[in-house]
């Protein structure tokens, strides 16, 4: 099975909607198999977006995603990485399209509520900057027969 790397970002924990995102994933039929609530250290901001930080956005984006706790998590599924993509919505909250978590849930492309890895390879990536193998959990849903061919 697929593994993706998913974060509630500040905003999205600050307005009470680590429950709706987790509803929706659990309810695709996704497993999650880890999670942690907590303030995120400047390392690991550094490592997780390190694609962006020559970007003009990036001290806003440091900022803003260390300002308060954000709930991280993995989630196990088959294509778990661009199904989560499609569920998440576009970047800009103003272009994503409605049913998606940004579509409905936010207006401003700095406080678009989550994150989801955006490859298979950043996805163990970001795992790894923020789990260990062993903070992973193994087991079943008992959906798991009807949920897949
Ligand atoms: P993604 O989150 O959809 O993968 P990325 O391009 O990887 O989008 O950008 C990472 C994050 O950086 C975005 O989710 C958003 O919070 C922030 N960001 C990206 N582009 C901008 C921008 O133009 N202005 C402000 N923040 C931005
Ligand atoms: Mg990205």
């Amino acid at each position: 099975m697929d593994r993706t790397f998913v974060m509630v970002k500040p905003d999205g924990v600050a307005r009470g909607l680590i429950g709706e995102v987790v509803g929706r994933l659990e309810s695709k039929g996704l497993k999650l198999v880890c999670a942690r609530l907590e303030k995120l250290p400047e390392k690991r901001v550094m490592d997780q977006y390190r694609e962006h930080i020559e970007k003009p956005f990036f001290p806003s984006l440091r900022h803003y995603i260390t300002s308060g706790p954000v709930f991280l998590m993995v989630w196990e599924g088959r294509s778990a990485v661009p199904v989560v993509r499609s569920l998440v919505g576009a970047t800009n909250p103003a272009e994503a399209a409605p049913g998606t978590i940004r579509g409905d849930y936010a207006l401003d492309i700095g406080r678009n509520v989550i994150h989801a890895s955006d490859s298979p390879e950043s996805a163990n990536r970001e795992i790894s900057i923020h789990f260990t193998p062993d903070d992973i959990c193994s087991y079943k849903r008992v959906d798991e027969p009807v949920l897949y061919e």
